[in-house]
């Protein structure tokens, strides 16, 4: 089983709202995810603006490893834009629900055939590699789905991507319906939105029925509620499936995009949230201290993430034993007496305050 990812933060993630990357972020992104080891990136939609464009161009211009994809509309202006930014690759889509047809295009599934041969052809002879996304894949009826998928494999197009655009989709049902488009031939990619928290959930199910490549974003950023995080899908790439991307440079990565865009990351988001490897129950802590495996999956340090020991009234006495070893104090008669006074307090004790409040006790006491 093969996975690969396309990290989508400089296309799908910038139509979050609030978000516009200047041209040198644009580049300073995409390195980033170079050095993590995505396969693709998708570097922007050029149609966008100027310097979306210009961006793009600069990102090509870096020559990284990862192979650099560019975003436009079936339209062969779009294309043309795409061919400047001088990508090998186009993502290009077009929506052929029967809803889509005939409420925003007016058009008969004959005629988005036409129009959709007419683009490819357009795009490949201008020597383009081609991803093609029916967009709403998930809700298109098959039928319109199976005439595209006609098309693809006799265009010989690169890859079929099974866009989940409104996030409804049930995981079973992703899987199945990506299995019947597999059988075309032609090599699949998803690209799955979370409005109901199951992008990740219908990305690997995905996978398993046999699609080679997931879109992802930094902290699963883009429209609504966003897509699959790069983080948690690097994770279990290499978790489950052998993959080595390069999980140390994700947190820094997640923190930039934090800054930059000014969405914040959940406290309690995998991987990348402040209190991924924060242990706080003192039975957990107990565990905890002699080997971290109890309650960490993967080590925090395998993320570049430090194992923090939050301390409240649930600390036990491993919690302040650990803080008191880390100071030096090792004085088993104050361990009782603070762990009394942290579990009456009602207060959270930073480390300073423990090893502070153990030094009064040590005074008074002893
Ligand atoms: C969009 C919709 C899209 C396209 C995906 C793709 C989706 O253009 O914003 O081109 O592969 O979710 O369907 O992101
Ligand atoms: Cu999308």
């Amino acid at each position: 089983m093969s996975i690969e990812i396309l990290d989508s933060t400089l296309r799908e993630g910038e139509q979050s709202p609030g978000v516009n990357f200047t041209p040198e972020q644009r580049v300073e992104i995409a390195i980033a995810l170079d050095e993590i080891g995505v396969e693709y990136i998708e570097a922007g939609h050029p149609s966008v603006s100027e310097d979306v464009f210009r961006g793009i161009k600069d990102v090509v211009e870096q020559g990284l490893k990862a192979n650099i994809l560019v975003h436009s509309r079936a339209k062969r202006e779009d294309i043309d834009m795409v061919l400047r930014t001088e990508a090998p690759w186009i993502g290009m889509f077009f929506c052929v629900s029967s809803h889509c047809l005939k409420m925003r295009f007016g058009i008969t599934l004959e005629e988005a055939k036409r129009r959709i041969v007419d683009t490819i052809e357009y795009a490949k002879a201008h020597g383009l590699k081609i991803r093609f996304t029916p967009e709403d894949t998930t809700r298109t009826e098959w039928e319109n789905l199976a005439n595209v998928l006609e098309i693809l494999r006799e265009l010989k197009v690169d890859r079929v991507s099974v866009a989940d655009t409104t996030g409804v989709a049930h995981p079973v049902e992703f899987y199945n319906l990506v299995k019947k488009v597999a059988k075309y031939g032609v090599a699949v990619h998803v690209h799955c939105h979370n409005d109901l928290g199951l992008a990740f959930a219908n990305a690997l199910m995905g996978i398993e029925a046999g699609a080679i490549v997931v879109d992802t974003t930094v902290n699963g950023i883009g429209e609504r509620c966003g897509i699959v995080d790069l983080a948690q899908m690097a994770t279990i790439a290499r978790y489950r499936y052998g993959k080595k991307y390069k999980l140390d440079k994700l947190y820094l990565l997640s923190k930039r995009i934090e800054e930059i865009t000014g969405i914040a990351v959940e406290k309690h988001h995998p991987i990348v949230g402040e209190h991924a490897f924060v242990h706080k129950a003192g039975l957990h802590v107990a565990a905890v201290v002699k080997d971290p495996s109890f309650y960490e999956f993967m080590p925090a340090e395998m993320f570049g993430r430090e194992r923090k020991i939050y301390v409240d009234k649930y600390a036990g006495r491993a919690t302040v034993e650990y803080y008191l070893n880390r100071a030096g104090l090792k004085n088993g008669k104050v361990v009782k007496e603070l762990l009394a006074r942290i579990k009456s307090s009602g207060r959270v004790y930073t480390p300073a305050m423990l090893v502070e409040e153990a030094r009064k006790i040590e005074r008074e006491v002893i």
